[in-house]
């Protein structure tokens, strides 16, 4: 009897229950579908040819991107998107994130072409396309960023039209009344105080300056784009990263004038794998501790790389007078083919005609580097690190390398402390053995933690 009471309590409490939560539940789910019904009301679409832009590759389209940007900007996961078979003309531009939504797409599809008459340039712009202060943002598609840079890449830019532009009557109007670019030249596109910034399938050719840069940003995500300019064409790095963390590139094919990959103080957990460079001057950790500064780069794997034609396979660089360190670096499978020097530590990077020597230096500990072959055309190995701070824990495991002509040379290292993992070819005898028997670590001026 008792028992049964309880049950009969149970069951009708257990009843209760359910039937305030389920009709909960209704309650809930029903304004969730309204809600949703709402958004799919409001296409989050953005096209530029809806906000103005010709897309004819002459008419000024800058005030159409700052509208259709302004108008996606607003809402959460929209798309501003910028249609394939049209030529968008447009001058230096901001998508800034403050007081944007989160999570927006830029479909490029068709082609951004940069002006080159100097009056679209004021006084001068480190970046044409900038996106600065977002939290995720993707730029993905089949489309072409245009720098149009070969106006900018001679030493006294003038305001000569490239042969790519011949018939812009209207930029030549405005030509009319201008002097020459400014001496700034800009990269072409820049990431600013952004987390969670996707780039991937994009074209990016022929930049003023460096193609892509990352600054400030974390967990950054690039893969299948292309980065295309001349192996003459001054300072165009591909991929530029600064103080950046997390960071991974992907599955992309870089020609340029400088640097493949450049990373550069600041930064930590950088992978970058299947990545083709050529030309250009290879992957590069620096140049680091320019004009005495600190600079810290922490966990850095490179792998899966082949470069041909460059001027470096994998290369760390840092000037005299730095501070700071860079550890722990991984450089794994990477096939070179006529590369001049395709293994370099160079401590007493110099890139004007002459610098100061100074004892105090970046430390450079931990790098390794694993199945590097191929073909060299100058030195296949040179580490040259500082006499006050030696380069430490150096280990090379699978090294072969040829001299793609007859003469064959021998690997250089000062102060390069290490172990050969592997026999190497050609061997690389130069190594010290195990630690400097005085380290020379300013740790204050050194550490980065
Ligand atoms: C990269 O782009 C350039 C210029 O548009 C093109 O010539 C080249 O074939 C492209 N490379 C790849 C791998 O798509
Ligand atoms: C080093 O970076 C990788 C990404 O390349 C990351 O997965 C790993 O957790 C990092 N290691 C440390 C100790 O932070
Ligand atoms: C720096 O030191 C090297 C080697 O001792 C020397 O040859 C060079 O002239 C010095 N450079 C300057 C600018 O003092
Ligand atoms: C031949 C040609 O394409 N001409 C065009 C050059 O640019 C001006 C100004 O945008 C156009 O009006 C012409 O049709």
């Amino acid at each position: 009897m008792i028992c049964s009471m309880k049950l009969s309590t149970f069951i009708l409490i257990t009843v209760t229950v359910i039937s305030i939560w389920s009709s909960c539940f209704e309650r809930c789910s029903a304004t969730e579908t309204k809600h949703w019904r709402k958004l799919k009301a409001v296409p989050a679409i953005y096209n530029v040819l809806d906000y103005g832009a010709k897309g004819d590759g002459h008419a000024d389209d800058t005030k159409a991107f700052d509208l259709a940007w302004a108008a996606a900007c607003k809402m959460e996961a929209s798309t501003m998107v910028v249609p394939s078979g049209s030529i968008f003309l447009v001058k230096p531009i901001s998508f800034s994130g403050l007081n944007c939504e989160p999570n927006i797409v830029f479909q490029l599809d068709g082609k951004i072409l940069a002006p080159t008459y100097p009056a679209a340039w004021g006084s001068g712009t480190l970046q044409w396309l900038e996106f600065t202060k977002l939290n995720k943002i993707t730029i993905k598609g089949k489309g072409v960023i245009d720098g149009q840079g070969s106006v900018w890449w001679n030493d006294s830019p003038t305001n000569n039209p490239t042969s790519e532009s011949t018939n812009t009557t209207s930029q030549l109007s405005i030509q009319a009344n201008s002097g020459k670019l400014p001496s700034t030249k800009p990269t072409a596109l820049r990431f600013y105080g952004s987390n969670g910034v996707t780039v991937t399938g994009i074209t990016i050719k022929n930049s003023q300056q460096t193609h892509l840069k990352f600054d400030s940003c974390t967990n950054v995500h690039v893969s299948n784009i292309n980065v295309s300019s001349p192996g003459d064409s001054p300072n165009t790095d591909g991929i530029h990263l600064q103080n950046s963390q997390d960071v991974g590139i992907y599955s992309s094919t870089l020609a340029c004038g400088d640097d493949c990959v450049s990373i550069q103080s600041g930064c930590s957990n950088i992978y970058v794998d299947n990545v083709n460079c050529g030309p250009g001057h290879g992957m590069s950790i620096g140049s680091l501790g320019r004009e005495n500064t600190k600079a810290c780069v922490t966990n850095v794997t490179i792998r899966d790389i082949t470069l041909q034609d460059t001027l470096t396979g994998v290369r760390i660089k840092t000037h005299q007078g730095g501070s700071g360190s860079v550890q722990d670096v991984m450089f794994s499978n990477i096939q070179v083919s006529r590369v001049e020097t395709p293994i370099i530590i160079d401590q007493y990077y110099c890139d004007k005609g002459k610098c100061q020597n100074d004892t105090s230096a970046v430390a450079v500990s931990n790098i390794h580097y694993i199945n590097v072959k191929g073909t060299y055309t100058k030195k296949p190995v040179y580490f040259a690190c500082s006499d006050n701070l030696p380069c430490t824990g150096i280990t090379l495991d699978t090294i072969q390398l040829q001299s793609s002509s007859s003469s064959e040379v021998v690997p250089f290292c000062w102060e390069a402390y290490g172990e050969l993992k592997t026999k190497t070819a050609p061997p690389v005898d130069c190594l010290d053995k195990g630690n400097p028997s005085s380290t020379g670590i300013h740790s204050n001026k050194n550490s980065c933690s």
